[in-house]
């Protein structure tokens, strides 16, 4: 059993004996081949004095960052867990319905016969709901005339009010428990091994883990430790171990090297500082304007933090791929969902190829191993672009012809016009994301937060950010609604970025001169990067059905005292 397969064994286990996980079974004995290989490795100097001075600048980041936040803890009270209260229990005994055993819902795994499933003492028929599951047809048949409870254990996120009401309204009866008491033995939760988060992290969603950084916090430190860097998971979080791992290359389906943790490290070890930004950042500003389907993040779904690791460009070197020929590089994760298929994404094989690009596959962040959360023990650094293509837990590089076909790729983390609905929206239309539009927020004070007047001003801190390696070179502000603009003068950015590759955020503050008859202003920001694009005014322009991309000026309330 090859590696990745061992890791998905181990996280479904519990599981894959049951009747309805036969279809995995299938799907793992099929997806996977053991290879022959040879690795390879070789050593060159990286410049010592850029190596000194990123060694430096990333622990003087950490000290600073350590500092921050303390200062933050002592500041504030820190956010406790707020994980989704559910409301419904699906599932119980309804005396007045037929009972079911387990072999006559088994029989109904068809649409001829009806598509059935059963939930704890709940059977349902779920023949009409198929083929409008939200998550595709063919992730909820491998649940076809058996328990769907496992797969809900994967993706979590069914485990919400709304779902069950819809899940009890497709109820046909009971599932015999007497004869079958087996079938009903209990799944453990594949979220069980997930590491333990900072509770300061506000969450957003438990399973699997989202939590973002709170904005006063993020602003303290230049570079995010890592402990307090947000996250964002859409499966549980692999283990694997350091003697195990392995990345296959490949051009197509042709397996061209498989390297392990340590041909990796005898790479030129390069270091680069990135921020990091998910595409549905600031989704909560938008979401205000018009509902939306997603995480409802804040400004903290961001950090800047230094990666150390081999330059993608080392690692495919002696694959001699000539750009004309190949138009995609595809990342694949250790993450992998109940059906066996991996997170992942990809970039343009220009972009891959571009030494300047900065990719990595780094192993360090903030000088230290990369955490369990953060990507753990590879993960690939795409500076300037979505978060969603940074694949953590690198499992599989695929220089390809063709897209990744990760649902993350093609059917998520794209744009459309404000018009274009859940009934009328196709994804193959747009692109994917890749280089993020200019963007910043204002960290603090934060909304109806009540500032004391300095001097007649008030102190305002945040960030900014564009993709593509654009430097921020102006941040404005206004509190009368851009009657009077100011502009902040203390930026710290990456001194050291070259034109074109500014990837690290710029932190920025301002004192604002408040009138003195003023209760309570509105604080306003935009970001000007060196393309001079500037954010939109509002979100109402720029709304999108998935919530991406929601980068109009930063408002936030704020009252004045004296
Ligand atoms: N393998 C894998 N890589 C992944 C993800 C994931 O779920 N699995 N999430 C992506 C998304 S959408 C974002 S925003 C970033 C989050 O990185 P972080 O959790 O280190 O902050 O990782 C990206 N890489
Ligand atoms: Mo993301």
């Amino acid at each position: 059993m090859c590696w990745r397969v061992k890791i998905f064994y181990n996280l479904h286990k519990n599981y894959l004996h049951q009747k309805n996980n036969k279809k995995l079974l299938k799907i793992l004995n099929s997806c996977y081949t053991s290879h022959e290989y040879t690795t390879r490795g070789h050593q060159n100097n990286f410049s010592e004095n850029k190596r000194k001075y990123l060694q430096y600048s990333w622990k003087a980041g950490l000290i600073s960052s350590v500092i921050g936040v303390s200062y933050y803890l002592w500041k504030n009270e820190v956010y406790a867990l707020d994980l989704i209260t559910i409301k419904e229990t699906p599932g119980v005994r309804k005396s007045h319905l037929k009972t079911y055993t387990v072999e006559e819902v088994g029989k109904h795994d068809n649409e001829n016969d009806g598509i059935w499933i059963y939930y704890k003492e709940g059977v349902y028929d779920i023949t009409k709901f198929v083929l409008k599951h939200p998550g595709g047809p063919e992730k909820i048949m491998m649940a076809a005339g058996g328990s769907i409870e496992p797969f809900w254990m994967i993706f979590a996120n069914h485990n919400v009010s709304e779902i069950y009401q819809l899940l009890e309204s497709m109820r046909i009866g009971n599932l015999d428990v007497s004869k079958d008491s087996k079938k009903l033995e209990a799944t453990e939760d594949p979220y069980a091994n997930d590491p333990k988060r900072h509770k300061v992290l506000k969450v957003n969603g438990p399973k699997p883990f989202c939590g973002e950084t709170p904005g006063p916090l993020l602003c303290e430190s230049f570079l995010t430790p890592a402990d307090t860097f947000y996250v964002r998971n859409h499966l549980p979080v692999p283990e694997i171990d350091i003697k195990d791992y392995e990345l296959e290359i490949a051009i197509e389906d042709d397996t061209k090297k498989v390297i392990n943790f340590e041909d990796i490290k005898k790479y030129p070890k390069y270091t680069v500082t990135t921020a990091i930004m998910c595409g549905g950042n600031r989704r909560s500003e938008m979401n205000a304007v018009k509902p939306l389907k997603g995480l409802s993040w804040g400004v903290g779904a961001v950090g800047n933090a230094s990666w150390s690791g081999a330059r993608l460009t080392d690692v495919l070197a002696d694959l001699k791929i000539n750009e004309d020929d190949w138009k995609h590089v595809q990342f694949e994760g250790y993450d992998l969902d109940p059906s066996g298929v991996p997170y992942g994404g990809s970039i343009p094989i220009s972009r891959a190829l571009d030494s300047r690009a900065d990719i990595i596959l780094a192993y360090e962040m903030n000088g230290e191993p990369i955490p369990r959360d953060h990507g753990y023990p590879i993960r690939a650094i795409v500076p300037g672009v979505v978060g969603a293509r940074n694949v953590k837990w690198l499992a599989k590089i695929v220089i390809s012809n063709e897209e990744s076909r990760s649902q993350f790729q093609r059917g998520d983390y794209k744009g459309f016009s404000p018009s274009v609905d859940w009934d009328t929206v196709d994804f193959s239309k747009s692109p994917a994301i890749l280089d993020m539009p200019v963007t910043s927020a204002i960290c603090t004070p934060t909304p109806g937060e009540t500032v004391k007047l300095k001097d007649g001003k008030i102190p305002v801190k945040g960030y900014a950010w564009s993709g593509g390696g654009k430097k921020i070179i102006r941040i404005d502000l206004t509190v009368d609604q851009g009657k009077t603009w100011h502009v902040a003068h203390q930026l710290i950015d990456d001194e050291n970025a070259k034109e074109g590759r500014h990837w690290s955020w710029t932190l920025w503050s301002a004192e604002i001169p408040i009138d003195v008859d003023k209760k309570e202003v509105e604080v306003w920001v935009k970001a000007v990067d060196a393309s001079y694009n500037v954010q939109p005014e509002s979100f109402e322009n720029i709304w999108n059905l998935r919530g991406l991309l929601c980068n109009a000026y930063h408002r936030v309330n704020v009252k004045i005292k004296k």
